[in-house]
């Protein structure tokens, strides 16, 4: 068994989250910060048979989009007196970040 985690943007989450339940994954949604734009993304935990793994993972790669955003982060150091001045930057964001794990044991008590 695998433990996908999956750290999608908030526009795709609800569409995924309905399709993989769709397909009979077990989905946990969890509200999370970006560390990098301080924004909200979202955080899926999905615990797969090996053989669903694929699957899951296609449902992930379909529905999540990059997409450019804006940033004011990080601030610098600018001028004489040390001000500090956050100036935009774009970053290209998702479509997801994804983390997979070998699962030791599954247990529901
Ligand atoms: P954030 O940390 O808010 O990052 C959003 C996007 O900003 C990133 O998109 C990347 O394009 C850019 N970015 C991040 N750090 C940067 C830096 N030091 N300099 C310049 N640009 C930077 P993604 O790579 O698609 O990441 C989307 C979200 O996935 C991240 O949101 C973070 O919540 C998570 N993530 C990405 N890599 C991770 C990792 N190695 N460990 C844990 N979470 C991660």
């Amino acid at each position: 068994m695998k433990l996908i985690i999956a750290i999608v943007q908030d526009e795709d989450a609800s569409r995924l989250v309905s399709k993989l339940m769709n397909e009979g994954y077990g989905v946990t949604k969890l509200a999370t910060t970006g560390g990098f734009l301080r924004a909200g993304n979202t955080t899926l935990l999905v615990g797969v048979d090996d053989e669903k793994f694929d699957g899951a993972m296609a449902v992930i790669e379909k529905i999540c989009k990059s997409r450019k955003q804006i940033a004011t982060a990080p601030t610098s150091m600018t001028g004489v007196n040390g001000v500090y001045s956050p100036y935009p930057i774009e970053v290209m964001v998702g479509g997801a970040t994804v983390f997979v794990l070998s699962v030791d044991q599954f247990i529901k008590l």
